[in-house]
């Protein structure tokens, strides 16, 4: 094992008392900056940028909620990285990198729609690559749902609410026709019209389907029964690092679909008896 500063370069190197303190800090750092989105909302939010296309927004509060998790990052883990949705960018020389979404669920954010979270994940190896890297520890924490999600490797994943803790651990539904899946679409238009031809074809052959508009959501989701399984073509390291462990410490088979690790064409998360079945109907042939 290494010292609590590293290097790090595998999860082999983390030991459980710094893994479990690891875990500690997301959490802290994830609940914190979601009373921060809460508490200091201004009246009047409005979109301070755009990023891939004008429906993909960012708020003064994704920037503020960035520059909390960056500076006390910086004061609690010195030596570590650290990677933010809104350019919050640091290397490290511990080998650990901070990988953290400010507000998953911006849009949600911006229109009050209580579904939105911050996301806080602390990883080790490359994060330069798409899945180059393994979530050591995490949080994901939704201040209007009063429920914040956590996990370690090889710790289990738990969802505290009203203070009370309760371990996770995921439910196998009957067969995919019986199951809840989540989804999700990104803001390009021909994106979104290829992925509308995912899920018409999959809405048939599913229980129903349900878009919540947060990524780590949709994952403790997984994690935490209220969703049989999610998937998602498109999305960033930052949406799902941390409920990417989640959902797996709970017991879910988390994939790329048709590659082991998830990435930006497929994130699964599913119960073992679907995950296959639901690759099938969502992995899309290179055009
Ligand atoms: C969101 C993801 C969600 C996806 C949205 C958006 P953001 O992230 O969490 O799964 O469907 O289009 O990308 O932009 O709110 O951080």
């Amino acid at each position: 094992m290494t010292s609590g500063e590293g290097p790090f370069t595998s999860l082999a190197d983390v030991d459980d008392e710094l893994r479990d303190q690891l875990r500690g800090i997301a959490r802290g750092l994830a609940m914190a900056a979601g009373e921060l989105i809460v508490t200091e909302r201004p009246d009047r939010l409005g979109v301070a940028a755009t990023k891939s296309s004008d429906t993909d927004v960012v708020t003064i509060m994704d920037q503020r909620s960035e520059a909390f998790l960056h500076d006390r990052i910086a004061e609690l883990r010195p030596n570590d990285g650290v990677l933010g949705e809104e350019g919050a960018a640091k290397e490290g020389t511990s080998g650990l990198t901070w990988i953290v979404d400010p507000i998953d669920g911006t849009v949600n954010y911006l229109y009050s729609h209580p579904f939105y979270a911050v996301s806080v994940a602390v990883v080790v190896g490359d994060v330069t690559t798409e899945d180059g890297w393994e979530t050591v520890a995490a949080a994901v924490s939704a201040p209007v749902l009063g429920e914040t999600y956590s996990a370690a490797v090889g710790a289990g994943a738990s969802v505290e609410s009203r203070d009370r803790v309760r371990e996770l651990q995921i439910v196998e539904p009957a067969s995919l026709d019986l199951a809840l899946i989540g989804t999700g679409f990104g803001y390009a238009s021909k994106k979104r019209a290829a992925q509308a031809e995912v899920v018409a074809s999959l809405l048939p052959k599913v229980r129903d389907i349900r878009r919540g508009g947060s990524a780590a959501l949709d994952l403790c989701f997984v994690a935490a029964g209220r969703l049989d399984g999610y998937y998602e073509s498109g999305i960033n390291p930052w949406d799902r690092a941390a409920g990417q462990l989640i959902a797996a410490e709970a017991g879910a088979i988390v994939s790329g679909g048709s590659t082991p690790k998830p990435n930006k064409e497929l994130t699964v998360a599913a119960a073992g008896n679907i995950h296959d079945a639901l690759c099938a109907c969502v992995v899309t042939k290179p055009r």
